[in-house]
């Protein structure tokens, strides 16, 4: 009996002793969960950012010395959604070759560039891709004077292609699984690819389709040159972060939601200030009027209002690089939202 007592006696104590220790921890806990990563940009005081050495729409320096693109408001996004200011980051420009080493190393903070996410990729480098900001697929352009109508009519031709991408290992399943030969010609920059191209050593360029909406522009003729109907792969590009910051990956992750959400919402940079006053609940919590969002990710709960303010919504960012009044004349196409024909569709912040 007097044991027993002593027993209970004991476990009461212990269950207190581990309830005052998690409640006393619990703050911690939350504290602890700042990114590490976010506390070193913010220290610098900038965000760096890996971006394409060159693609129009995506990732372009012009004469002028400044940057533009998809894939660099990306960067701009997230600059915005920490500082509240989107020229706050350096834009590193990066080969497709060097990439990875070079987001895996720590050279950068996070990679936008063009990227198709595999799995391969995560497991190999310790990296995490954050999300799908462009659906693409890869395909083939051809001169027009080829006359020819799709890729299964390409047997025996002198392709180029780039090393280093995703593109090279589709090529050769797809030549392989359709009986075809192809002689590769591998570059390790866009410029010699296109070079080689625009010089006739191959019969076709092969690449994800924004891409040669993209390097056609770059081509002497650019009307001479058709981009063939046939998509021979999935390539989901979107940013990556490494692997060992969860926390950071959800700010990176929650800043294209964030994105996605205000386009479906109709909040953009030209309605952001009706926004602020907005009574619609899933309005009020986008732009930090209700609930703590940003906080809860270590950033101000105007996080999202300052991304759609700087940069816009998805829709915006879309529009202005790629999109069908831009050079490159991209349709939305996939990339359109889930409830407009496409299949961008994120997550809700509640
Ligand atoms: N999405 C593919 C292809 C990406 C890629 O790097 N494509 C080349 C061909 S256009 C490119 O952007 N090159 C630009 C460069 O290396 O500067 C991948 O992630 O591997």
């Amino acid at each position: 009996m007097g044991r027993s007592l002593a027993n209970a006696a004991r476990r009461a104590l212990r269950d207190w002793i581990f309830l005052a220790a998690m409640l006393s921890l619990f703050p911690a806990a939350a504290a602890m969960a700042t990114s590490r990563t976010l506390l070193e940009v913010r220290e610098r005081g900038s965000l760096i950012c890996g971006v394409n050495e060159g693609l129009p729409g995506f990732s372009f320096l012009d004469e002028r010395g400044a940057w533009s693109g998809f894939d660099v408001d990306f960067c701009r996004a997230l600059a915005a959604a920490i500082f509240g200011d989107p020229a706050k980051v350096q834009l590193v420009p990066l080969s497709a070759d060097a990439r990875f080493k070079a987001l895996q190393d720590g050279k950068i903070d996070v990679l936008s560039r063009n990227s198709t996410w595999t799995m391969s990729r995560e497991t190999d480098f310790g990296l995490s891709f954050v999300g799908i900001t462009y659906y693409d697929g890869q395909g083939f352009m051809v001169p027009r004077a080829m006359r020819i109508n799709s890729a299964l009519e390409l047997d025996g031709a002198r392709i180029c292609v780039q090393s280093g991408t995703t593109t090279i290992d589709n090529l050769v399943d797809y030549f392989a699984s359709n009986n075809m030969r192809f002689e590769p010609v591998v570059s390790t920059s866009t410029d010699v690819a296109v070079r080689n191209y625009d010089a006739g050593l191959c019969s076709a360029l092969t690449s994800d389709l924004s891409q040669l909406y993209a390097l056609r522009l770059r081509l002497s003729k650019p009307s001479e040159h058709l981009i063939l109907p046939d998509v021979i792969s999935k390539e989901p590009l979107g940013p990556a972060v490494r692997k060992d910051d969860i926390e950071w990956l959800d700010i990176v992750k929650w800043v294209h939601f964030a994105m996605v959400n205000a386009e479906e919402l109709g909040v953009s940079s030209k309605t952001i200030a009706q926004a602020l006053r907005s009574q619609k609940p899933e309005v009020m919590r986008l732009v930090g009027a209700r609930g703590n969002f940003g906080e809860q990710l270590g950033l101000t709960n105007a996080w999202a209002a300052n991304v759609i303010r700087a940069v816009g919504n998805y829709g915006e960012v879309y529009d202005r690089n790629v999109g069908v009044k831009t050079k490159l004349g991209i349709p939305r196409g996939l990339n359109q939202l889930w409830n407009a024909g496409g299949i961008q569709y994120a997550p809700p912040i509640r």
